[in-house]
């Protein structure tokens, strides 16, 4: 891990100041003054997640037409609108850290910023949204609960309120789930079969181990994150691998096992090889996902410039009404 780096122009006493206020658990709002390292950190952060939730609706949107029964289809659809509400709410949180979104999306749509590693994985069957809404919205959830108490205000407020949509989420994956394995012998090895192919990604949603994550000591010491990757990852496998035995489901690592000493689930090694990868680009879907971003950007060109048009229109109009 890295150490603290503080930006040249900030002044040492300012920053004593904000770190004493961060150790007494107080939250720091957009006008507060902040090192310029912590503002930088949070608009990397908040705009890769941002990114992650907008992307993120992609590999679901690809089933709303295939969903099986209109009560499916109907769920699926308001869960992927969510996700748009998602994105904008954090993009809304980080444009209070004075960014511009269009630069932020121009980032996205260069692809020099990241979103999760997880979306670049294709949907191959009806499980798979299943099994999407039980790993990934539940690892999320694990996730954000945790941010929800970020020092950042609005970035913690935005987090309490979607994770309260992503606990619905979550729950129509794992009813899905629990349909399909209750269901014929096809659709159990179907479910059996997204759970094996979506294990292993879920967990490096949680990012890099401790050992070679650089940015967690420096956002734990801020209190933008609360847990470490690896403590998080953790809880997810302990919370999940009962779930599966709930559905007489397996997850696909011979090496998980109970401790009982430290309560924990201990797991298999993650394929970081594999991780990297898709971090770099070559995941089975990144250019998939980027081309379906810009052309829904371009496609939407003409709404935004009808938006730019109409705000124009009505300044015009108020402010010949006032004069
Ligand atoms: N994928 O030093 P760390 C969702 C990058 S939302 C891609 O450990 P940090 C809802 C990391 O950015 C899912 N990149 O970084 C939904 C950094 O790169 P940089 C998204 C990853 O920030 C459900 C580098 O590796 N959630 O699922 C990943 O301390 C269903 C080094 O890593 C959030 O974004 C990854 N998995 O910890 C939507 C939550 N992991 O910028 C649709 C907020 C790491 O230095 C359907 N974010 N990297 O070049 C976080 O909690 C943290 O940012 C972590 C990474 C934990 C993701």
């Amino acid at each position: 891990m890295t150490q603290t780096r503080t930006a040249p122009q900030d002044d040492p006493a300012k920053v004593a100041e904000f770190e004493a206020r961060i150790a007494a658990g107080q939250s720091i709002e957009p006008k507060d003054w902040m090192p310029e390292r912590y503002r930088r950190q949070l608009i990397r952060m908040m705009s890769q997640h941002a990114h992650s939730e907008i992307v993120g609706m992609l590999p679901e949107g690809n089933w709303i037409t295939r969903a099986p029964s209109l009560r499916r289809k109907i769920s699926l659809i308001a869960k992927v609108q969510d996700e748009a509400g998602h994105g904008l709410y954090i993009y809304c949180g980080t444009e209070t850290l004075g960014v511009d979104r269009a630069e932020l999306i121009q980032q996205l749509l260069d692809g020099t910023a990241k979103y999760s590693s997880i979306f670049n994985y294709p949907t191959l069957s009806w499980a798979d949204i299943g099994v999407i809404g039980w790993f990934v919205d539940g690892a999320a959830i694990v996730n954000q609960t945790v941010l929800a108490k970020a020092s950042y205000g609005p970035y913690a407020r935005a987090m309490i309120r979607i994770c309260k949509e992503e606990n619905f989420h979550k729950r129509q994956g794992y009813e899905i789930v629990a349909t399909l394995a209750n269901g014929t012998s096809a659709q159990k090895a179907m479910v059996q079969d997204a759970v094996n192919r979506w294990w292993w990604p879920s967990l490096m949603m949680f990012g890099p181990s401790d050992a070679n994550s650089p940015n967690t000591a420096e956002l734990i010491k801020w209190k933008v994150k609360r847990r470490t990757n690896d403590e998080l990852r953790q809880r997810f496998v302990n919370l999940t691998v009962p779930q599966a035995a709930a559905v007489n489901l397996t997850l696909p690592d011979p090496d998980l096992a109970y401790d009982t000493e430290s309560e924990n689930w201990s797991f298999g090694r993650i394929d970081w090889d594999e991780f990297n990868q898709v971090l770099r680009g070559n995941g089975p879907c990144n250019r998939e996902r980027l081309a379906a971003r810009r052309k829904a950007h371009d496609d939407g060109a003409w709404v935004r410039e009808a938006a730019s048009a109409y705000a124009a229109k009505q300044r015009a109009k108020q402010a010949s009404e006032a004069a």
